[in-house]
């Protein structure tokens, strides 16, 4: 371990360029100014790229988040009470308040009315950190841009059959002008978020309370 942080620490100024880069490239592709530039830096201290990649090899799936989600579980359609609206702009969403009974199970039906690529992602705040720092491998990786998905990358080999596609059952990740939807079951109660864990997009509060009781 205190090897490995030795390690990390070697890599932190490339991080960190990548990361002003990433800022760079990001406020110049923008006009809506509204990404805030720079309050990621804190959010991949932690981890280089490489051990990152390692990292999401090594617990043998792509893409996290989904697993053993404490939020709830994949609902059936047909087993849905009732179907909630929202629409994702820069950078928030329709709805900032939900709350659902436990066990019940709801339909989202998610639209993109923003001018970026915008995530709905259902998880605790500890599952939303983590996939933030996936979505800036994404980034990095040029998977993910700030208004479009580059769907060829996604499904590129990333290394012993690991690839970045954006599947969880939890999240739908859209494109400006798409919709997506997803049905969950809330299993019990708890004080969850909705967030969006594209690079900055959290931070500049596009999350929102899930409450189940
Ligand atoms: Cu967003």
């Amino acid at each position: 371990m205190r090897r490995n942080k030795t390690r990390l620490k070697q890599t932190t100024s490339s991080i960190y360029q990548s990361v002003f880069t990433l800022a760079a490239v990001l406020s110049l592709s923008i006009s809506t100014g509204v990404l805030a530039a720079g309050s990621h830096s804190s959010g991949h201290s932690s981890g280089g790229h490489d051990s990152q990649t390692k990292m999401m090899s090594d617990k043998g799936h792509g893409h996290g988040g989904g697993h053993g989600n404490s939020a709830g579980e994949p609902g059936k359609a047909s087993e849905a009470s009732r179907t909630i609206k929202i629409d994702m702009i820069e950078n928030r969403y329709s709805i900032e308040a939900i709350t659902v009974k436990a066990g019940e199970t709801v339909r989202f039906v998610i639209n993109n009315k923003g001018q970026l690529v915008h995530e709905f992602n259902i998880g605790t705040p500890a599952m939303h950190k983590g996939h933030q720092k996936e979505m800036m491998m994404m980034v990095d990786h040029g998977v993910l841009e700030a208004d479009k998905i580059n769907h060829a990358k996604m499904k590129m080999d990333m290394g012993g059959g690991k690839t970045m596609e954006h599947d969880d059952p939890n999240s739908v990740l859209l494109e400006p002008g798409k919709s997506g939807e997803i049905v969950w079951k809330f299993s019990k109660a708890g004080t969850f978020e909705i967030a969006c864990n594209v690079p900055g997009h959290y931070d500049a509060g596009m999350v929102g309370e899930l409450t189940v009781k």
